[in-house]
């Protein structure tokens, strides 16, 4: 009878920064885990907590019916794993390294030709964040295969079934990503400011946070409005508005020494916009044109 699930054997393949903190997550979890790494002495660390350090990665396949992956990109799975797909029959290797949903899809067929199940996933979350309540993970595959591995793989944070698409799992941690960086842009943006009159951060971080915070509260509307392509519903501060004080933002910064280059694509787009008769419309409208692009 196979193992209960809180006592499956697990393997992992990758021993970075993320792997070493996966494999963590399952030894602390009770799980017998073996572990494969190209550079084998990054597993003295998970041996010590108890880890199988596998011989070679066919061992380490044969050694679970559950294989994770989380190398540098594909590339270095289809390298790595090129010597053990007859031990992986039948089995299911869930890959969480990152990479596009193209990639994702031509995994998940190569899979499909090698005779085991496939998952690809996302992680959202640092190593230190794995395991705790911060974490989660986008899957997509066969729905029945990630029902069968759910209790597993909830031991690295909270596990999210994205679609049976293959691909749809990189998708969305792309778009998440995108969300993250374009935070990011702006938070740079803010703080170089800032800096450039020299007011003290622990004066500024609190008015910066409070203001994300607040502007976040528009992202479902946003969405909404990106759902049903009518950018003129509820509208509040319209672009016409916008692209006009957005001048200022560009010409503050360019006279405070700050590089407005994070922001001159934006601008751009509400420009093009609203030269495009769309100026009492709402901002959001710009997702339009970046559709037009894909
Ligand atoms: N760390 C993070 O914050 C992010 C969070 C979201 C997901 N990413 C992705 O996870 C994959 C692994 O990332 P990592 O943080 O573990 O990366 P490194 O610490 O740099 O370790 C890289 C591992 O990949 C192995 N490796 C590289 N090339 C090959 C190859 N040709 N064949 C076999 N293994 C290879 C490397 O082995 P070694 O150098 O120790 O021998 C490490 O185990 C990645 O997709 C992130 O985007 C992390």
């Amino acid at each position: 009878a196979p193992a209960p699930a809180s006592a499956a054997p697990v393997t992992v393949l990758g021993l970075g920064a993320m792997g070493q903190a996966l494999a963590t997550a399952f030894l602390t979890a009770g799980h017998p885990t073996t572990v494969w790494n190209r550079t084998p002495d990054k597993a003295d660390p998970l041996v010590a907590l108890g880890a199988v350090r596998a011989g070679d990665v066919t061992a380490a396949v044969a050694a679970s019916p559950l294989v994770i992956a989380c190398i540098l990109d594909y590339a270095s799975v289809y390298e790595t794993l090129a010597p053990a797909t007859g031990a992986l029959a039948g089995r299911t290797l869930v890959n969480l390294t990152t990479g596009t949903p193209a990639e994702a899809r031509e995994a998940a067929e190569w899979a499909a030709s090698h005779g085991f199940a496939y998952l690809d996933g996302g992680i959202m979350a640092v190593p230190p964040g794995i395991g705790t309540e911060q974490a989660f993970i986008l899957y997509s595959g066969e729905r029945e295969v990630f029902d069968a591995h759910r209790e597993v793989l909830e031991r690295l944070g909270a596990a999210h079934f994205a679609g049976a698409e293959p691909g749809l799992a990189a998708l969305l941690d792309i778009a998440l990503l995108s969300g993250m960086y374009g935070l990011f842009s702006g938070v740079f943006h803010a703080l170089a400011l800032a800096d450039s009159a020299n007011v003290p951060a622990a004066e500024f971080v609190p008015l910066l946070s409070s203001w994300i915070g607040a502007m976040a509260t528009a992202v479902p509307h946003m969405a909404h409005q990106v759902e049903t392509g009518d950018y003129a519903d509820g509208v509040v501060s319209n672009i016409g508005m916008q692209a006009a004080a957005f001048g200022n933002l560009l010409r503050a910064s360019e006279e405070q020494g700050v590089r407005p280059d994070l922001f001159t694509a934006l601008h751009s787009l509400m420009q093009e916009r609203v030269a495009g008769g769309h100026g009492a419309e709402d901002l959001t409208g710009v997702v339009e044109l970046l559709r037009n692009r894909a």
